[in-house]
């Protein structure tokens, strides 16, 4: 990765711009409280990079953003982006433990947070006394942003290969990693996906169920708008059915980004569906959308699900079917400007139906992860990046998961390690062993499930699912929490001790 031989590029000052020429008073963002114009936009991204310069804060340097979402969102990542300081974008609802270990991984120069989110930040900020805390709310970040004179704040010359932003991607073991994504790759996941397989024009109104914080919803709610003028509704709440339903119907959305798990809820709700009419296109991605639920999903609304794959290291979605050619069940092909390629455990190029590892080739790869040689080259490798994922491609091209190649599971279209939810589990005075499995739930989606040997097996203790499941909840991101508790009086093991958990699963797979 040369500096000299790529062009100069700023994305956010790319996307900002093209709105300026074409459309300055179109309304770029709306969120539960106001709306701002595309031009409103530019000038607040350049007030708030300017405070930010005067900050003490250096390009190259990092800043967590840990926010709702809302219109600052887009104007500290841009802002940031445009100043050649990379923001990094975290989820808002992670332990203490793991906000602490972000700051302290990434070196963050500050964490821009939204108020709610002080009492976890501020045990972590007296260990890290040189990094600044930056509150969203009127006199922290709202006084950066709403500066009224006009500054003349050239963006940063980056150049299109340079780290533009961060986010952090988890595996089943060790810590989460920092995944650097450059300059052009926002730009490219547009052109290449929103552009070509969704069909975003400046009419589109889009939503996107998925926060800002996920590499989905960035491009969803962010880049994929901004770059042809869209309109994006930003929501602060928690998905539900209803807090989803009420804003498609007031904003007339038109393409709406979901997991499949609020598909599962948005069917379950038993909604008139005439709330949803103003849609043109669904989009479902972070696990795989079952055949059952597009059916029921198209007969209730009428509209499409495009399911497509992606993930944090390739920013978005590059396996995806498209308008004219959805197989229910399956990712779909290639998008353009991606090679998928499958390879089979002795190195070799699979064939068609034969179950293989799915490795990716496309202009929106991450370039590494931070400060991890070692799991940098074994996901990086070369112009090919692993997924971790096992696919199998049929005779027409089209690509179906078979599932994770590692132990993770995807639930709600997030990251679950079994090994975390069973030392969060272990951690509990009645707890002697655990081990946790996926396991499909009514709706065909994963879940985790626990088997658990307890300490005192005689007795009879009450409550206590509920009692496990308020344990890990207070330790892991709510999520992660087993939805059903197995008690038996030994787990199966190999000779060496190692949990069977294959021996486990194997009944609902
Ligand atoms: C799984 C899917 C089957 C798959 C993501 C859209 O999910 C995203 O990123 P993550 O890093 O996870 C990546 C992993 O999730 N997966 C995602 N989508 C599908 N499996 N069908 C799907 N449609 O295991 C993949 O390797 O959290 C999704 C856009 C950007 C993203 N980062």
């Amino acid at each position: 990765m040369s500096k000299f031989t790529k062009k100069n590029y700023n994305a956010a000052y790319d996307l900002l711009y093209r709105n300026i020429i074409k459309n300055p008073d179109k309304i770029a963002f709306i969120d539960n409280n106001e709306k701002i114009t595309y031009s409103e936009l530019y000038h607040k991204v350049k007030a708030f990079s300017y405070s930010i310069k005067n900050s003490n804060i250096a390009v190259n340097d990092r800043v967590i953003i840990c926010m709702d979402d809302n219109i600052c969102y887009p104007i500290v990542f841009l802002g940031l982006i445009w100043s050649g300081i990379i923001p990094i974008c975290i989820n808002t609802l992670l332990p203490s433990k793991d906000y602490k270990y972000m700051i302290e991984d990434s070196t963050a120069k500050a964490v821009i947070i939204s108020d709610h989110l002080i009492d976890k930040f501020k045990p972590i900020m007296s260990e890290n006394k040189d990094t600044l805390i930056i509150i969203n709310d009127d006199k922290g970040l709202k006084s950066l942003i709403n500066q009224t004179s006009e500054y003349i704040e050239e963006p940063y010359n980056s150049y299109e290969n340079d780290t533009a932003f961060w986010l952090y991607s988890s595996g089943s073991t060790g810590s989460p990693k920092g995944t650097l994504h450059m300059h052009k790759s926002l730009i490219a996941t547009s052109n290449n996906y929103a552009k070509t397989v969704l069909n975003i024009t400046d009419n589109d109104i889009c939503f996107s169920a998925a926060k800002l914080f996920f590499a989905y919803g960035l491009g969803n709610a962010l880049t994929f708008p901004m770059s042809v003028g869209a309109t994006s509704i930003l929501m602060a709440d928690r998905p539900t059915p209803e807090s989803v339903s009420n804003i498609i119907k007031k904003y007339s959305v038109t393409l709406f980004f979901g997991v499949p798990t609020l598909y599962a809820a948005l069917l379950n709700a038993n909604m008139s569906s005439d709330l949803f009419k103003s849609l043109r296109l669904s989009i479902s991605a972070g696990e795989a959308l079952p055949a059952n639920l597009y059916e029921k999903w198209y007969k209730f609304s009428g509209v499409q699900i495009l399911d497509g794959i992606g993930s944090t290291e390739m920013l978005h979605i590059f396996i995806s079917n498209t308008i004219d050619n959805i197989t229910p069940g399956a990712s779909g092909k290639p998008v353009k400007g991606y090679k998928a390629r499958l390879i089979k455990d002795d190195g070799k190029l699979a064939n068609d139906n034969e179950i293989a590892e799915l490795e990716i080739n496309g202009p929106s790869s991450a370039s590494s992860y931070w400060n991890k040689p070692e799991k940098s080259n074994l996901t990086f490798n070369g112009q090919w990046t692993k997924t971790g994922d096992k696919y199998i491609r049929n005779s027409d091209g089209i690509y179906t998961y078979c599932g994770r190649a590692d132990d993770m599971m995807k639930v709600s279209g997030q990251y679950v390690s079994p090994f975390e939810v069973e030392a969060a589990l272990q951690t509990h005075e009645e707890v002697l062993e655990a081990a946790v499995v996926a396991n499909r739930d009514i709706d065909n989606l994963i879940k985790p499930k626990a088997y658990i040997i307890l300490k005192t097996k005689s007795k009879i203790i009450k409550n206590i699912e509920l009692a496990l499941t308020n344990h890990v909840k207070e330790q892991l991101t709510p999520f992660k929490y087993p939805r059903w508790y197995e008690f038996v009086d030994e787990l199966p093991k190999t000779a060496t001790g190692k949990i069977q958990r294959y021996k486990l699963r194997k009944n609902y797979e």
